[in-house]
């Protein structure tokens, strides 16, 4: 039988950080989901509504599921952040979108542990792998399998690793040893909530989408709506605010993984630098990495000139 060790064994071999597994039930947070869409938290992500029915549980998805296999790869890297930087100039780009396309690195590592499970396992399973565009909620799971605990700020966060990570998973019709669930420690902090510029942390765990900057700059289309403006500065692309003033990640591990360090084109840009590149430079910049989101378009309207 294949082992959960042999498992986690393997996955740090391919590069992730952290793997850990949960069981595939009926986990209280996954009710969450469907009030937070009936606030209309969601904006016009219209695909989370599509997707709320096989999100409620991953056995819609899978209907032999018994485990999800989640990992987590580090994707710091040494740069500071925008809470520190006394340039009005400079533009923010979040630190995710730096490098590489995660949907692609991350995708291809973990297809490659699935196929070394299929060659190890002596029983046939099903299983499909996902990261971030899968029908799941990731961070529910994530928790379940120890991976970290989810903040204020709505993000997982690992008590050695930080929050500066991106999580994928295995759902697997394999009975596998599942891990403790990681526990609350953000204790009476509140300082997310409080940095957040558009007050989009709601609540503690409670992000209203349609006032996140991320949301505004990556998934909303049509102009951003004027009474964020100001407040966006010159976020330009997504936002970290609330993950950067969090004291779990004061001092983070980096990542050497050459597929994360920051693209030369974003490296310390100012706005000014970026509205002045060509479609064509910009369009260069931006292939195979997640800004490709947005098209040179979304990046153009949000740079704002
Ligand atoms: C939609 C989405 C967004 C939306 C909405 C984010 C949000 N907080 O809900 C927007 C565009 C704003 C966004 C932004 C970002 N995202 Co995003 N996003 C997603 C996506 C595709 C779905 C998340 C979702 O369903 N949200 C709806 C909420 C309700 O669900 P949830 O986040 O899973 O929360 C669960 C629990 O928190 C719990 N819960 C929450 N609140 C409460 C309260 C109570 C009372 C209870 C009981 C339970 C509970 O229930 C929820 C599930 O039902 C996931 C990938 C995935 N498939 O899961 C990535 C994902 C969450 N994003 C990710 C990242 C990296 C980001 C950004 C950092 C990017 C950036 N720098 O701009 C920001 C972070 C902003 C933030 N604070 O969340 C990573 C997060 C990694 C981590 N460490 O947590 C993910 C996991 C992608 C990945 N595979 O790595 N994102
Ligand atoms: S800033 Fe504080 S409240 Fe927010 S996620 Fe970090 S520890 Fe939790």
């Amino acid at each position: 039988m294949l082992s959960a060790a042999a498992i986690k064994t393997k996955a740090a071999e391919l590069g992730f950080d952290l793997c850990g597994i949960a069981p595939a039930s009926d986990h209280a947070e996954l009710t969450f989901f469907r009030e937070w869409l009936s606030r209309g938290y969601a904006g016009d992500m219209a695909y989370l509504n599509r997707s709320a029915e096989r999100r409620a549980d991953v056995r819609n998805v899978i209907p032999s599921a018994r485990t999800v296999i989640v990992t987590a790869t580090v994707y710091n890297t040494d740069r500071p952040y925008s809470t520190e930087c006394q340039d009005p100039s400079r533009a923010h780009i979040a630190r995710y979108a730096w490098g590489d396309d995660y949907h692609d690195v991350i995708g291809a590592r973990m297809e490659q542990l699935l196929a070394w499970m299929r060659s190890e396992s002596p029983e046939t399973f099903d299983a499909r792998a996902y990261v971030d565009t899968g029908p799941v909620q990731e961070r529910v799971y994530a928790q379940y399998a120890g991976i970290g605990w989810i903040g204020k700020n709505t993000c997982v966060i690992n008590p050695e690793k930080g929050s500066w990570i991106f999580l994928a998973e295995i759902i697997c019709s394999l009975d596998l040893e599942c891990d403790r669930p990681a526990f609350d420690q953000c204790g009476t902090c509140t300082l997310c909530i409080e940095a957040c510029p558009t007050q989009a942390i709601v609540g503690p765990g409670v992000l209203d989408s349609t006032r996140c900057i991320s949301y505004l700059t990556i998934e909303h289309r049509g102009d951003i709506p004027d009474e964020f403006r100001e407040a966006m500065g010159t976020h330009v692309y997504g936002c970290d605010i609330c993950q950067e003033v969090c004291p779990w990640n004061a001092t983070p591990p980096v990542s050497t993984d050459p597929a994360w360090q920051p693209r030369a084109a974003w490296d310390g840009v100012s706005v000014g630098d970026l509205a002045a590149r060509s479609d064509d430079e910009l369009r260069k910049a931006m292939k195979k990495s997640a800004m490709q989101r947005t098209k040179v378009a979304g990046l153009r309207r949000n740079v704002g000139r």
